[in-house]
């Protein structure tokens, strides 16, 4: 980082902080620094502000220039808009991207044009801006965006993986607020020539001799998407910037919730014969009632190639590990980085494809092994086949007429957690609505084929 760049930011942030530490409210203080109320900025900007050295006019975008380039043009469109989501045990003050946590994610093409537009309505009380990692340009071109305003920002997603994308503040002043209140999605950029394939390593015995045994499978996986993060909520559900100072969140979520991908009711009464006798060790996201809420399960068949595009959106670090599996792939951008490894770290603005094959039917829990985390709502389960033997009864019950290799034949697999399809992509068999998502958003999922389970649960004769 420039020198001088380095110095103001450090200027600004201990401003920042300062602010926060004499006023009595530092959500407040952040929230005031994003509306009317300047004080933070005042101060920023009195002592030569950060606008004075990010010069760079937004107008300066090379949009038109790009759009006629003959490359793809992939369009993201986004609203910068707060509304209230529920947690576990209330709601809290989120700020979105189109109304949804984690944000929309962007799937392109290695080489295509991304051409990002953020809308402000001028009902939101704040500015916000974005960073797009997948890009190589610096965020101070895009600056803040003001309420009632729209602007857009071209670049080319010249390099493969995966990439962080968040609000960055109001010209970076309470990016962080903004970010850890739900401002943050990925950006997918496949690579120009797909992906790899992927060699499993076992081994086999013949005549009393142990050999490597190597099966190859097909680029073409199901996916899922993962993101991890934090949050820092006061009592009242308002952002606390002095948990987040002293690395004390008050939640780990994955893509936006705690606990969002665990048994819920339905599984109990299908497993146990009993909706309330749960299965898992925290199901705080149990009931039908909770609609989008409810938790969902991530179904996968066994011997088939899965891909899990994974990103740290937070400030801990994530220690990625499945319990009961090897990672037999982990890729960061398109260079492999382990051909099986039982764990693999990202830190903050991290992330990795993990490339798998579920070996045995089963539940296998995808953890942050930070038992922190894992207690905290880092806990995603997988299935893998049929564990508890469901398709003779679904068959019984005239739900199914032929065993199926996964439970998403029946229930789905959840929204938020499956990708947009890319060039490689196996399409699930079906997807349910599940997700930190306003009703709106969860509507539009239904318009678009996605299942309300809620709606349609299919019910099975107790045993
Ligand atoms: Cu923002």
């Amino acid at each position: 980082m420039n020198k001088r760049i380095s110095m103001i930011l450090t200027v600004a942030t201990v401003a920042v902080v300062g602010a926060a530490l004499l006023g009595s409210n530092y959500s407040q203080t952040q929230l005031a620094a994003a509306g009317d109320d300047t004080s933070v900025l005042d101060k920023i900007h009195a002592m030569g502000g950060l606008q004075l050295v990010m010069p760079e006019a937004f107008a300066e975008s090379p949009c038109e220039m790009l759009e006629s380039s003959g490359r793809t043009v992939v369009e993201l469109d986004l609203i910068g808009e707060s509304v209230e989501l529920p947690t576990i045990g209330g709601t809290f003050h989120a700020m979105t991207f189109s109304g949804q946590v984690p944000g929309p994610t962007l799937r392109v093409t290695q080489g295509d044009v991304v051409k990002m537009t953020l809308t402000i309505p001028d009902t939101e009380l704040t500015a916000h801006g974005n960073d797009m990692h997948s890009s190589q340009m610096s965020s101070a071109n895009f600056g803040a965006v003001q309420p009632g305003e729209s602007a857009a920002y071209c670049y080319i997603a010249e390099a493969a993986g995966v990439y962080k994308y968040h609000c960055s503040g109001v010209d970076l002043a309470a990016m962080d607020q903004h970010v850890l209140s739900g401002m943050y999605g990925i950006a997918i950029v496949d690579p120009l020539n797909g992906y790899k394939k992927l060699m499993v390593e076992k081994t086999k015995i013949e005549n009393g001799v142990v050999s490597l045994d190597r099966t190859i499978y097909d680029a073409d996986a199901l996916e899922f998407q993962l993101q991890y993060n934090q949050m820092y909520l006061t009592e009242v559900g308002t952002y606390d910037m002095v948990a987040m100072m002293g690395h004390q969140n008050t939640a780990t979520v994955v893509n936006g919730m705690q606990f969002g991908y665990v048994p819920n009711g339905v599984h109990n009464a299908i497993i146990k014969g009993n909706e309330n006798s749960n299965i898992f060790v925290a199901q705080p996201w149990n009931g039908l009632d909770l609609k989008q809420y409810q938790a969902q399960l991530l179904y996968v068949e066994t011997d088939q190639h899965v891909r899990i595009f994974v990103e740290n959106q937070g400030n801990e670090p994530v220690f990625f590990h499945i319990v009961g599996e090897i990672l037999d792939r982990v890729v960061q951008g398109n260079r492999v980085q382990s051909a099986a490894t039982e764990t693999w770290l990202l830190g903050g603005s991290q992330n990795m494809i993990v490339d798998l094959v579920f070996d045995e039917p089963g539940t296998y829990a995808a953890v942050n092994h930070d038992y922190a985390a894992i207690y905290s709502g880092a806990a995603t389960v997988f299935v893998a086949g049929d564990p508890f033997g469901l398709n003779d009864r679904l068959i019984a019950a005239g739900i199914l007429e032929a065993p199926v290799p996964s439970y998403a034949y029946v229930l789905g697999n959840p929204s938020d957690a499956v990708p947009p399809m890319g060039m490689n992509s196996i399409p699930h068999p079906a997807i349910n609505v599940h997700g930190l998502y306003t009703d709106e958003v969860a509507q539009m999922k239904i318009d678009n084929g996605a299942i309300p389970l809620w709606e349609v649960v299919p019910t099975l004769p107790p045993f």
